[in-house]
C-alpha cells in the first residue's frame, strides 16, 4: 500500500508546455487544470511558466534556457517541487532534477498521487497501487531513484525504495503480479454483487463525466445519498450505487463513479477497469457536463473520446448539463447531444425533467408485455410490483391479467406467466 502522505507544505512551480502547432490558449487552459491538480494533491502553486517549442528536447523535454528560468523561479520562490504538464521519460525527469535541484513530477505522476491520496476502499487502494507500479517500471533509470526515495514523503514519492536497477525491476514486476491477483479476488466478490442485481433486473444508470462536473452532487440530489461532493478534481474514486424512485418508472439504481480528465493515465484506465465496468454494465449512461465551465467544449470532447475508447458508444446516453444556475444563459445554445436536459444539482432546478427523461429512456428499452396469473399464483403480483410498474390490471374469475413494461432480461425472469 502507499504509505507516504502528501505534505501540505509542498510548494510547486507548474510548467506548461506545448509544441508551436498547439494553440497557446489551450496550453494555458491545461496549465490552469494542472494547478487544480496540484492543489488537489495537497500542494500550493507558487509560480507558473509556459514554453512552446518547435520540437521536444529529448534530454529535458523543455529547452535549456527554460530549464534555467525554472531554476531561478524555484530559488526565488522557495519552491520544493516542479510539475511539468507533459509526460516525462525517466531520463528527462532525472536530468531536470539534477539541473533544477528539486523534485520534478509529470502530469501522470501527479494524477496518480491524487488517486493514492483519495483511495478509500481496499479495491481502490489496490487499483492505485497497481497503476503506480506500472507507471514506475518504464521510468526506472538507476541510482537516482534511491536518492529520490531517501528524500522521503511528499507528492510523487509514494512508492517502494530502490537499490540496484535490475533487482528493482524484478521486484516491481513481482509486486505487480501480486497486486493483480489480490485485485482479481476482490473483483470476484464485486461480480457476485452485480449478479444479484442482475437477477432482480433493476434498470441501472451510471453517472459519468469530466471530473468536478457535479456527478456526486447529482447522485445526492436524485437519491438522497450523502456522498462527498467537493469543489475539487477527483473527489470521488470509489463507486457508490443507490436506489432511485422515479415517479413513473420501475425502481432503478444510479451509480456515481470516478471522473474523467484530459490525458487520463493509461495505467489508471487499466487499473480501474473494474470500476469502469460498473458503468459498462449500466443500461443507461448519464453524461454530466459542467455547463458553467469555460472549458465545457473540450471537456465534452475528452469524455466522448473515452466513451469510444471504452466501447460504450452504442449505449443509451442522456446528456445532463449541470450547474445551469452558474452558467451564462447563452451557453445553452452551444450544446450538442440528445436526449438532453439542463439542471442544477445545487438548486434542484430541472430535476423533474431529468427524472422524466430517465423514465422515458427506461421505457424505450422496455416493451409492454401481458402476464397471466392463475388464482393460485396471484400472490406473485405483489413481487411483480417490486420489479416494475403495472400498467393495467384485469381481474377475471380464474385469475388476473397484468400488462407491464419489462426489459428483455426481466421478461425472461417472468416468462412462466407470459401470455403469447
Ligand atoms: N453552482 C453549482 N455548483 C455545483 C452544481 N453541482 C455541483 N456543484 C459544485 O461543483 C463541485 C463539484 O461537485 P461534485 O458533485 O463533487 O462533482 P463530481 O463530478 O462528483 O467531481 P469528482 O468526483 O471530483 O469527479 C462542488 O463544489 C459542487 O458543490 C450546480 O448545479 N451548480
Ligand atoms: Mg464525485
Amino acid at each position: 500500500m502507499n504509505k507516504a502522505q502528501v505534505k501540505a507544505t509542498d510548494r510547486a512551480i507548474v510548467v506548461g508546455v506545448g509544441l508551436k502547432t498547439e494553440p497557446t490558449s489551450e496550453i494555458k487552459e491545461n496549465l490552469l487544470e494542472l494547478e487544480e491538480l496540484v492543489r488537489a494533491a495537497g500542494g500550493e502553486v507558487v509560480g507558473a511558466l509556459i514554453q512552446t517549442l518547435p520540437q521536444w528536447n529529448p534530454a529535458t523535454l523543455i529547452g535549456t534556457g527554460k530549464v534555467d528560468e525554472v531554476k531561478e523561479m524555484v530559488q526565488s520562490s522557495g519552491a520544493n517541487l516542479v510539475v511539468v504538464d507533459h509526460q516525462l521519460s525517466g531520463v528527462q525527469a532525472r536530468n531536470l532534477e539534477l539541473s533544477i535541484g528539486v523534485k520534478v513530477l509529470d502530469r501522470n505522476q501527479l494524477i496518480l498521487d491524487i488517486f493514492a491520496l483519495r483511495a478509500q476502499t481496499f479495491e481502490g487502494k489496490l487499483q492505485v497501487e497497481l497503476a503506480q507500479l506500472m507507471d514506475q517500471l518504464p521510468r526506472m533509470v538507476g541510482a537516482w531513484m534511491e536518492s529520490l526515495s531517501r528524500q522521503g514523503g511528499g507528492i510523487g514519492t509514494r512508492g517502494p525504495g530502490e537499490t540496484a536497477l535490475e533487482n528493482d525491476r524484478r521486484r516491481i514486476r513481482e509486486k505487480i503480479s501480486l497486486v493483480r491477483s489480490k485485485l482479481e479476488s476482490v473483483r470476484k466478490n464485486r461480480a457476485q454483487h452485480r449478479q444479484s442485481r442482475r437477477r432482480h433486473e433493476i434498470p441501472s444508470f451510471a453517472l459519468i463525466g469530466y471530473t468536478n462536473s457535479g456527478k456526486s452532487s447529482l447522485l445526492n440530489r436524485l437519491t438522497g445519498a450523502q456522498v462527498l461532493a467537493k469543489n475539487q478534481v477527483f473527489a470521488t474514486l470509489d463507486p457508490t450505487t443507490r436506489k432511485i424512485f422515479l415517479p413513473d418508472g420501475p425502481p432503478s439504481v444510479v451509480t456515481d463513479t470516478v471522473g474523467f480528465i484530459r490525458k487520463l493515465p493509461t495505467q489508471l484506465i487499466e487499473a480501474f477497469k473494474a470500476t469502469l465496468e460498473e458503468s459498462s454494465e449500466a443500461d443507461v449512461l448519464i453524461h454530466v457536463v459542467d455547463l458553467s465551465s469555460p472549458n465545457m467544449k473540450r471537456q465534452i470532447e475528452v469524455v466522448e473520446k473515452l466513451i469510444e475508447e471504452f466501447g460504450w458508444q452504442d449505449k443509451k446516453i442522456i446528456h445532463v448539463f449541470n450547474k445551469v444556475d452558474a452558467a451564462p444563459p447563452e451557453r445553452q445554445f452551444q450544446v450538442k447531444g440528445y436526449p438532453r436536459v439542463f439542471v442544477s444539482a445545487l438548486t434542484g432546478q430541472g430535476m423533474e425533467q431529468l427524472k422524466k427523461l430517465m423514465c422515458d429512456v427506461i421505457s424505450e428499452i422496455q416493451t409492454d408485455v401481458e402476464l397471466y396469473f392463475p388464482r393460485t399464483d396471484e400472490h406473485r403480483i405483489f413481487d411483480l410490483t417490486r420489479d416494475t410498474k403495472i400498467v393495467r390490471r384485469e381481474p377475471g374469475s380464474e385469475g388476473t391479467i397484468c400488462v407491464v413494461q419489462m426489459t428483455p432480461s426481466m421478461i425472461s425472469k417472468w416468462k412462466d406467466y407470459l401470455v403469447k
